[in-house]
Formats: C-alpha cells, sequence, structure tokens
C-alpha cells in the first residue's frame, strides 16, 4: 500500500485525511522486457544537431563571462533558479508525483518558469517521468540507466524510443492532467511559449534595463543558462542512477549522490525519491541542500500551496533498516 506512512507536513482542516489518488509513479515488478533482440537504434538528426549547436554554443558563452557585467551575471542565476523550479517544483514533484497541492496563480508561475527551462511541455515531461518511475531501468523507461551513462544522460533524447515507452505509456492514467487547464494551455502554446520565456524574456531584460550587449544577452542568460539546467536535470537520471549509496533500497539502482543534489535544487536524494516518489520533499532532510523544499514551504507560508505530503520518520527508518544498505549508520 503506497499511501502507508504519509504524513501531512502542514495539516489543515480539510486536508487532515491524506488522498493518494496518483499511483502511476510506482514501480510495476509485473512487467518483463520482451524477449529475442533489441529493437535498432534510429537517431534523430535534427536533435543530435540541436544538441551539438546548444552545447558548442554554451561553452563559447563560457568564455564570455569576463565580459558580462555583474548584474548580468546576477541574472543568469536568477534565471537558472526560475527555470529549474519550474522543473523541480512544477513538472516533478507537483505534476509527476502529485506531492502536494498548487493554487492557480503558482501553477501559472510554474508553467511559465517550466517553458523556461524547455524541457518538454509539462504534459509530456510527467507522462515519460511517471513511465519512468514505474517501468525504472527496464526497456519501457524513457532513460533506462541500464542502457550506460551517455544514454541515460543525453542519448535518450537522439534517438527514437523504445516501443515499450510508448506502449506502456499509454496505459498510465494521465486524467489529471488532462484536468488541468493550466497544463493544457501550456502544452498547446508551448512553442511560443518556450520562444518567449526561454529565449525573448532572459535576453531582452539585460539588454533593455542594463545596457548588455545583445550578444552576452543571448549567450549568457539564454544559451548558457539552459545547457546548465538540462545538464543538471540530466545528472539526476545518470549520475543519481549510478552513484552513490543505497541507505533505503539496496535493491534498485537510484542513489542519494550530494553532487547532482547540490547543482538540481535538491532533486540527487534519488534513491530515497524512488522509495517514496509522493514525498513531496524527495528527502528526509527537509530544507537540507533542497531549494525546492524551501520553495514549496515559502509557498504553503503564503497560502499558495497546500497539502503536502511526507513520508513520517518511523516508516523511513524501517525502510533503511528492511531494504537500505546500512550507509545511513556511517552517515
Ligand atoms: C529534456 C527532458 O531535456 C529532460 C527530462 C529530465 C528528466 C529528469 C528527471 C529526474 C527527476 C527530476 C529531477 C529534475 C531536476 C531538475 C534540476 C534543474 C536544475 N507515453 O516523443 P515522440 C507517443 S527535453 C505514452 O516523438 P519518438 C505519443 O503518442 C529537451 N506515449 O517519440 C507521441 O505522440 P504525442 C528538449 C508516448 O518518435 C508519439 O509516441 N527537447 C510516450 O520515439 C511520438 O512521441 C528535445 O530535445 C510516453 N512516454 O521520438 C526533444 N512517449 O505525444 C526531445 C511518446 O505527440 N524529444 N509517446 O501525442 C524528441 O525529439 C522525441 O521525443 C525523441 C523520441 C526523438 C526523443
Ligand atoms: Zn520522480
Ligand atoms: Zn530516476
Amino acid at each position: 500500500n503506497g499511501t502507508a506512512g504519509i504524513e501531512n507536513a502542514h495539516p489543515t482542516p480539510q486536508n487532515l485525511e491524506v488522498d493518494r489518488a496518483m499511483t502511476d509513479d510506482v514501480f510495476d515488478k509485473s512487467y518483463r522486457e520482451k524477449e529475442g533482440p533489441k529493437p535498432a537504434r534510429s537517431y534523430v538528426w535534427r536533435n543530435i544537431l540541436l544538441m551539438s549547436l546548444l552545447h558548442l554554443g554554451g561553452l563559447y558563452a563560457f568564455c564570455l563571462i569576463p565580459s558580462a557585467k555583474f548584474v548580468t551575471l546576477a541574472w543568469v542565476c536568477l534565471c537558472f533558479l526560475i527555470s529549474a523550479l519550474g522543473v523541480t517544483a512544477g513538472a516533478h514533484r507537483l505534476w509527476s508525483h502529485r506531492s502536494y497541492k498548487a493554487s492557480l496563480p503558482l501553477r501559472i508561475f510554474l508553467a511559465f518558469a517550466n517553458s523556461m527551462a524547455f524541457q518538454n511541455d509539462i504534459y509530456e515531461w510527467a507522462r515519460d517521468h511517471r513511465v519512468h518511475h514505474k517501468f525504472s531501468e527496464t526497456d519501457a523507461d524513457p532513460h533506462n540507466a541500464k542502457r550506460g551513462f551517455f544514454f541515460s544522460h543525453i542519448g535518450w533524447l537522439l534517438v527514437r524510443k523504445h516501443p515499450d515507452v510508448i506502449e506502456k505509456g499509454r496505459k498510465l492514467d494521465l486524467a489529471d492532467l488532462k484536468a488541468d487547464k493550466v497544463v493544457m494551455f501550456q502544452r498547446r502554446y508551448y512553442k511560443l511559449s518556450v520562444v518567449l520565456m526561454c529565449f525573448f524574456f532572459p535576453t531582452f531584460v539585460p539588454w533593455y534595463f542594463w545596457g548588455e550587449s545583445l550578444h552576452n544577452s543571448f549567450f549568457l542568460p539564454a544559451i548558457l543558462r539552459y545547457a546548465v539546467v538540462l545538464n543538471a536535470s540530466w545528472l539526476v537520471n545518470s549520475a543519481a542512477h549510478m552513484f552513490g549509496n543505497r541507505p533505503y533500497d539496496q535493491s534498485i539502482n537510484p542513489r542519494e549522490n550530494r553532487f547532482v543534489t547540490l547543482g538540481a535544487l535538491g532533486e540527487g536524494f534519488h534513491n530515497y525519491h524512488h522509495t517514496f516518489p509522493y514525498d513531496y520533499s524527495t528527502s528526509e532532510f527537509g530544507w537540507k541542500c533542497n531549494a525546492t523544499t524551501f520553495f514549496i514551504d515559502l509557498m504553503c507560508l503564503l497560502g499558495l500551496a497546500s497539502d503536502c505530503k511526507k513520508v513520517s520518520k518511523e516508516t523511513i527508518m524501517a525502510r533503511k533498516i528492511r531494504t537500505g544498505d546500512g550507509s545511513h549508520k556511517t552517515g
């Protein structure tokens, strides 16, 4: 039972009873990969070209850092933070896992922030992410880490999907996403929202408000920031599925990776997260190295979020003893 041991971090009179309607992020042990040879790899040259250009642009932009105004670099950091939250607090913890509830204004903000991150629309991201949890490390996992570091990092975006990803993904219950007008609106106007939020807005602000060169304004807050957010997110799929301890469940691949946690606003506690995908904090340590949890708690304080699901300390300890690798004892 996926609801055992969940506590509400912010109990309010109407939500003392925790509902757990969404269970399509729980690992499905019954799935078996099809026997026989794997389908041939089919390259998507358009993506290979665009991703190569983006990363070359990112390297070039990196060299421009010394020529930029200090306030422009601060703006790059702010754009990083906003777009990262659009993924962590938005597409991930809210829309993929339903680990808390967000009011309309917060959902609108997160949808804009998500377009700034340009990682596919929220609907597609959450659909891929639910199959990732449900069929982790199998053919039906879009970024199956058993296919190696490169594949789980970026390679999966450069080739056609394994047919099982699509077959299993089609069976997921996505009714909650379809019913969310903000998600559907973002999906409908996705391309326009990406042009505006990922490229135009980050470029326009430094150029218009403090006279940064158009060149720096484009390459630093748009190109470099986008490339960094992408790689920080991808490291959760690659590094955090390969390197680190497994204090909660040693039978699964995902790991606790401090380096990834720092770069991805608290998303590197990945052994915990795959063990308890419904925990809004994706960790047992609250705000420690977890800017996303801080942000969600702040939103709760402002009355913009509620119903944060949290696993009880007792359940976590029992699970560590039952299935962990014992590393929690040594810290
Ligand atoms: C990007 C995503 O970067 C990054 C995700 C990172 C995830 C990280 C997760 C870790 C945890 C969270 C931590 C966050 C940390 C953040 C830190 C921030 C600092 N189910 O896709 P198509 C169907 S994106 C069901 O074309 P192909 C569906 O009918 C980067 N059905 O498959 C679909 O039609 P539609 C920018 C599915 O042809 C049809 O199949 N974007 C599913 O195999 C065809 O779908 C890019 O680079 C499913 N799961 O092509 C573009 N999937 O939906 C990347 C598909 O339209 N994408 N279907 O009705 C592509 O170009 C293509 O998807 C492809 C595969 C070439 C990869
Ligand atoms: Zn997740
Ligand atoms: Zn994972």
